[in-house]
């Protein structure tokens, strides 16, 4: 058995989750923030058998997609009298961020 954890878009988790459940895989969705960018995003959780993991990486990568995103980075210690011109910095998030863990127990009541 392991747990599969994925942190996707915000607007892929819908798709992603509709695909996975039209696989008969069963998942968690959880709201989550990115540390970097702060902005809302989606971690999904999974148990699965083993045998099943490369598949649902397969599900996962076809439904999530890569974005450009920009973040505007923190403005520095100014003098009085200086001039400070933000510019933003590209950042490439995505398609998923995906662990697969060891799972020593699963029971389901
Ligand atoms: P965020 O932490 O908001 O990061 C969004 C994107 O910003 C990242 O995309 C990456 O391109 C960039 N980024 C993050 N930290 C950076 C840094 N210290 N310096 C420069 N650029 C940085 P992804 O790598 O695709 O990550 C998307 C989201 O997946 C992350 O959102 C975070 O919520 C999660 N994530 C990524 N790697 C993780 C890890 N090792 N552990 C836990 N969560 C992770």
């Amino acid at each position: 058995m392991k747990l599969i954890l994925a942190v996707v878009h915000r607007d892929d988790s819908g798709k992603l989750i509709d695909a996975l459940t039209a696989a008969d895989y069963r998942a968690t969705v959880i709201s989550t923030t990115g540390g970097f960018l702060k902005e809302g995003n989606a971690t999904i959780f999974m148990g699965v058998n083993e045998e099943v993991v490369d598949s649902v990486l397969s599900i996962i990568r076809e439904n999530c997609e890569s974005r450009t995103q920009y973040v505007n980075p923190l403005p520095p210690v100014m003098e009085p009298g200086e001039l400070y011109m933000p510019y933003p910095v590209e950042v490439q998030v995505g398609g998923a961020t995906v662990f697969v863990l060891k799972v020593d127990r699963y029971v389901r009541f």
